[in-house]
C-alpha cells in the first residue's frame, strides 16, 4: 500500500470564476485560509463578523500541482481518498471530473488511475457555497437556530449560528487527503470484541480484507508497553477473518478516577504470501508487505445499564462491572473555524476536564464528530466519550431516500470509526429533537413518528448492532428522552422529563427563568445538559472590545451574547441573589460567581441523590469564540469561576450542605464516588458576618464507597433566636481524611445579597516553591465569600480559586504564571477580591 499526501501548503484558492488566487493550507478552511492571507479581519474582533458573511455564500477553487511517480500508476488500484471535505464539492484532477460529495462527516474514494499521468497533475476541487445550497432548501422551513435550511445538508449544523456560536459559513479541505494505491489486497476494516471473564479477556480481531482473496496472510499481533505480547499469523481466504487471543492478567482500562488507563497496541501485516512464512524471520514484517494497520485499544466493559429499579428504569454507565457516577460537561467544536484546532488545543481542554474531575464528555450533536486525536487523548487519560451523531435540534428529511442514503452511509464511516476506542461509552441517536418540538404527527417540517423512528430508533440502533455489536445496548436514540415503553403514544412529547428513566436536559432553571432553588425538585436518573451563562473574563473580554465597549449593554458586548437577550437574564438572576455590582469588570466577575453557584447548586444536589440520579454533565466545556456563554472555561482557555467550583463540587468525595431556612437546619452530606469506603472527620464552624464564631463541632463519619449519606443535622434555632440574625449567619463545613481536607463548602440561610458582607482583611504569605512555582498561603480576619486571586494582565493557573474562606482556617493555593516572574514581580502582580469587592463603592 502506497499513500501519497496531498496535505500541505503547495495549494492555493481563489473565488469562482476569477484567478486572484492565495496561498492555501490543507486540512483547512477558507475562513483560515482569508486570515493568514490578511484578506480579512479577525472575524472575532467586535463586530466583524457582520462583514464577512459573503465568504460563505461564494464558491471557493482549491487546487494542486502534484507529481506522480510512474510506479504508482502501476499499481493495481489507485484511489483519491479524502478523509473530509467541508461540503459541497465537485472533484477533478487534470480537468476532468472525478467526483462529488456532499457531507462533510463521510470519507470519500474516488477511482482516479485512469485519469493520472507519470510527472505532473494537477486537482481542482470546486466548493459549492453551502449557504446557497441551503437557501435552495430551507426557505421557510423550522428549525431553533442558524440557517432554516441547515438539515437538508450534512455540514457541522452550528456552522450557521447557533445561541453560543457566531456564523461562519466554511468550505473547505477540512481533513487529510491522499493518494492510495495498491496491489492485491488491503486491510479495509478490523472490529476487535472483547469478552472478559475473570481475569482474561478473549478478543476476537476480525479483519476485513479488500481486493483478492487466497494465497496471502494476515500477522494480528498484540504489544503492551512495546513488548509484544501475542501474535498470529492467518491465512486470508475469505473476505472476513477473525484471529482469537485470550490475555491472562490483563491490565484493564479505567474511566478517570477508578484506576489507570493502559493501553494494547494492535499491529496488522497483510502480506502476499502464505501463511507459512517463517515466524522467525526478522524482516519478514517488510516481505510483500500489501498493507498494515494499527491502533490502540484499552481492556475494558464500559456500557450504559437500563434496568428496572424501584424508581423505574436506571440510566447508568458501568465500567468493568463496576457502577460509576458520570461527570462531566457538553463539548462544542473548539473553535468556530474549527480546522484551526489543534492536538494541543483538544490536550489542553480535555486535561482541564479531567482536572476538574470530570470521567465523561458529551460531543454534542450539532457540531462535528472530532478528529483521531481528540479520541487518542480520551483514551489515554480516562474521560468517557458521550457520542452524539451529528443531528441536533431540526427535523431531518430521513423520508427523502438520497438524503438516507448519505445518512446511512455517513454513520457506518463513523461507527467504523469509533467503534474500537476505548473511551466510547455512547452512541447517541441526536440532540434535542423531541424536546425541541420537532417530531409531531402533520407531516414535514415536522418528522412525523414514523420518520424518527426509522432514523433514530430503527436504522441506528441497527447499524451499531452490525458495526459496533459491542455496545448494542449502550445505544440512546435521542438525548433528551424517556425510555420508550410497548405502546408508542401518538407523539414524542410524552418521551422526555420523567424523572422515572431515560437522560433529562434540565433547562427549567435559565431558559425557564426558574430560580436555582428548583433543581432540587429533580430526581431524573441522569442530567446531560443543564447550564447558566456568564460573561467571559476580562483579560478575554478585552481581546474583542474597545474602552467604549465595555459596558454589558453595549452594540458589542450584546453582539457577543448569541442567546437573545440572555445578558439581561444574567442580571436579572443576580438581582434575586446577589447585590448589584459596581462597574464592568466586577459584573463580570460576579456573572462567573453566580454561574458556578448555580450548577454547584444542582450538581450537589444530584450527587446527594446518586442513587436515583446516576450522572450530570452540565452545559457546556468550552467556547468556540469569545462570547457570553454557559462554558466553564472561556474561548481563551481561561478557566471561570464554574470550572474551578467543577473541580471541587465534582471531586471524588464531595461534602456538600443542605440547608432548610424555615427549620434553622443545616444537613451535612457525604457524597462519595471512591471504590473503598474511607473514614473522615467533619469540622463545622458557624460564624456570624463580621466573623465572631457561634458555635462549632467535629465529628467522625465512615464514607461508603458509591454512596451518599446524611451524615448530621444540626439545628440553629436557638443560635440564630439568641445570638446572630439569620441574614448574618454563616456555615462552614470541612471533611479531613488522615488530616487533609478532602472537600470544604460553606452555606447561609439567605442568598448573599442579605449578609451584611464585611471586609475580609486577607492576609497572605507567599513563597517561591519551585521554577515558576509560587504557594499563597491565605488567611482572613473576616469570613472570605468566594475569595479569587488574579494577576494583573498575566494568565495563571492555580490549584483552586473562588472558595470562601472562614477566619479560623487557612488555605493553600499554588500558582503557576504563565511567564516566568520573580517572587518580587509576582507579588506586585497579585490581585485577591472576594464578593466584597464587587458591590463596594471606591
Ligand atoms: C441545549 C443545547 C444547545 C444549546 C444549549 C443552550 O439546548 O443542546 O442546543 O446551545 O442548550 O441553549
Amino acid at each position: 500500500m502506497n499513500f501519497l499526501s496531498l496535505n500541505g501548503s503547495e495549494w492555493k484558492v481563489c473565488k469562482k470564476g476569477t484567478d486572484e488566487f492565495i496561498p492555501a493550507t490543507v486540512p483547512g478552511t477558507i475562513h483560515q485560509d482569508l486570515l493568514n492571507a490578511k484578506k480579512i479581519e479577525d472575524p472575532f474582533y467586535r463586530d466583524n463578523e457582520l462583514d464577512l458573511m459573503w465568504i460563505g455564500e461564494t464558491d471557493w477553487v482549491y487546487s494542486r500541482i502534484f507529481n506522480i511517480k510512474s510506479d504508482i500508476l502501476k499499481k493495481e488500484n489507485v484511489f483519491l481518498k479524502c478523509h473530509g471535505l467541508d461540503t459541497i464539492a465537485t472533484i477533478y484532477i487534470n480537468g476532468k471530473k472525478i467526483g462529488y460529495t456532499d457531507n462533510m462527516f463521510r470519507s470519500w474514494e474516488f477511482d482516479i488511475k485512469k485519469f493520472l499521468k507519470t510527472g505532473e497533475n494537477n486537482i481542482k476541487i470546486v466548493f459549492g457555497s453551502a449557504i446557497k445550497y441551503m437557501d435552495k432548501h430551507g426557505k421557510s422551513k423550522i428549525t431553533f437556530l442558524g440557517h432554516p435550511g441547515k438539515c437538508f445538508i450534512r455540514k457541522m449544523q452550528c456552522n450557521s449560528g447557533w445561541d453560543w456560536g457566531p456564523q461562519l459559513v466554511t468550505c473547505g479541505i477540512w481533513q487529510d487527503i491522499e493518494i492510495v494505491s495498491w496491489n492485491t489486497a488491503k486491510i479495509k476494516d478490523v472490529l476487535v470484541q472483547q469478552k472478559h471473564t475473570k481475569n482474561k479477556v478473549d478478543l476476537n480481531i476480525s479483519l476485513e480484507i479488500d481486493g483478492k482473496r487466497g494465497g496471502h496472510s494476515a500477522e494480528v499481533s498484540i504489544f503492551y508497553k512495546d513488548k509484544k505480547i501475542k501474535s498470529e499469523i492467518i491465512p486470508i481466504k475469505k473476505s472476513k477473518e477473525t484471529v482469537k487471543f485470550q490475555i491472562k492478567n490483563p491490565k484493564l482500562w479505567w474511566p478517570a478516577g477508578m484506576g489507570n488507563q493502559p493501553l494494547y497496541d494492535i499491529k496488522i501485516f497483510l502480506r502476499g504470501q502464505a501463511f507459512t512464512i517463517n515466524k522467525t524471520d526478522k524482516n519478514s514484517s517488510q516481505t510483500n508487505l500489501l498493507d498494515t494497520k494499527e491502533f490502540k485499544i484499552g481492556l475494558r466493559t464500559l456500557e450504559l445499564k437500563r434496568e428496572k429499579d424501584k424508581w423505574g428504569e436506571s440510566f447508568e454507565f458501568v465500567a468493568n462491572g463496576k457502577p460509576f457516577y458520570a461527570k462531566g460537561a457538553n463539548w462544542i467544536p473548539e473553535d468556530a473555524v474549527y480546522s484551526r484546532t489543534t492536538k494541543d488545543d483538544y490536550r489542553r481542554l480535555l486535561t482541564d476536564a479531567k482536572s476538574a474531575n470530570m470521567n465523561m464528555i458529551r460531543v454534542w450533536g450539532g457540531g462535528i464528530y472530532e478528529r483521531d486525536a481528540f479520541y487518542d487523548i480520551c483514551d489515554e487519560i480516562g474521560l468517557c466519550v458521550w457520542q452524539d451523531f451529528m443531528f441536533a435540534c431540526s427535523p431531518y428529511p430521513y423520508h427523502e431516500e438520497k438524503f438516507a442514503k448519505n445518512v446511512d452511509a455517513e454513520l457506518e464511516d463513523i461507527i467504523r470509526k469509533l467503534r474500537n476506542r476505548a473511551c466510547l461509552a455512547l452512541w447517541c441517536g441526536n440532540n434535542e429533537i423531541i424536546m425541541c418540538g420537532y417530531v409531531g404527527n402533520g407531516g414535514w417540517p415536522k418528522m412525523t413518528i414514523k420518520q424518527f423512528e426509522a432514523l433514530f430508533v430503527k436504522k441506528m440502533q441497527q447499524l451499531v448492532n452490525k458495526f459496533d455489536p459491542g455496545r448494542k445496548k449502550s445505544y440512546w436514540p435521542s438525548s433528551p428522552m424517556s425510555s420508550l415503553k410497548e405502546t408508542y403514544p401518538k407523539d414524542y412529547a410524552h418521551y422526555i422529563s420523567d424523572p422515572t428513566s431515560g437522560d433529562e436536559h434540565m433547562w427549567d432553571v435559565w431558559h425557564g427563568r426558574k430560580l436555582f432553588e428548583f433543581y432540587r425538585t429533580s430526581f431524573h436518573r441522569f442530567c446531560s445538559e443543564f447550564g447558566f451563562q456568564s460573561f467571559t473574563e476580562p483579560k478575554t473580554t478585552d481581546t474583542f472590545t474597545l474602552p467604549q465597549d465595555r459596558n454589558v449593554t453595549s452594540r458589542i458586548m450584546e453582539h457577543h451574547q448569541r442567546a437573545g437577550t440572555a445578558n439581561s437574564l444574567i442580571i436579572d438572576y443576580m438581582l434575586s441573589w446577589y447585590r448589584m455590582p459596581v462597574g464592568f469588570y466586577n459584573t463580570l466577575w460576579l456573572s462567573q460567581i453566580q454561574q458556578g453557584l448555580s450548577i454547584k447548586y444542582a450538581i450537589e444536589h444530584w450527587r446527594r441523590n446518586m442513587d436515583r440520579c446516576r450522572g450530570a454533565l452540565y452545559w457546556q466545556l468550552n467556547d468556540c469564540w469569545p462570547v457570553a456563554s454557559w462554558a466553564s472555561i472561556d474561548y481563551e482557555g481561561r478557566w471561570k469561576a464554574l470550572h474551578y467550583m467543577a473541580k471541587n463540587f465534582y471531586a471524588p468525595i464531595l461534602l456538600s450542605v443542605l440547608e432548610n431556612s424555615e427549620k434553622k437546619t443545616m444537613e451535612i452530606h457525604v457524597s462519595s464516588d471512591a471504590l473503598k469506603n474511607q473514614k473522615g472527620k467533619v469540622e463545622w464552624l458557624a460564624y456570624n458576618a463580621n466573623g465572631d464564631l457561634l458555635d462549632s463541632g467535629k465529628f467522625d463519619t465512615e464514607i461508603k464507597s458509591n454512596k451518599s449519606k446524611l451524615v448530621k443535622k444540626i439545628n440553629f434555632k436557638k443560635i440564630i433566636s439568641d445570638k446572630c440574625p439569620e441574614d448574618d449567619f454563616l456555615f462552614f463545613v470541612n471533611l479531613k481524611i488522615n488530616s487533609k481536607i478532602v472537600s470544604e463548602n460553606f452555606a447561609s440561610f439567605v442568598k448573599p445579597k442579605y449578609i451584611e458582607i464585611v471586609n475580609p482583611e486577607i492576609k497572605t504569605k507567599i513563597k517561591k516553591t519551585g521554577e515558576n512555582t509560587f504557594s499563597i498561603k491565605l488567611k482572613s480576619k473576616k469570613p472570605a465569600l468566594w475569595l479569587w486571586l488574579e494577576l494583573i494582565n498575566i494568565d495563571a493557573t492555580l490549584s483552586d480559586n473562588f472558595f470562601c474562606l472562614s477566619p479560623s482556617s487557612e488555605k493553600t493555593v499554588t500558582i503557576n504564571p504563565a511567564k516566568k516572574l520573580t517572587l518580587k514581580k509576582l507579588k506586585s502582580k497579585l490581585i485577591i477580591k472576594s464578593i466584597w469587592d464587587t458591590f463596594r463603592e471606591n
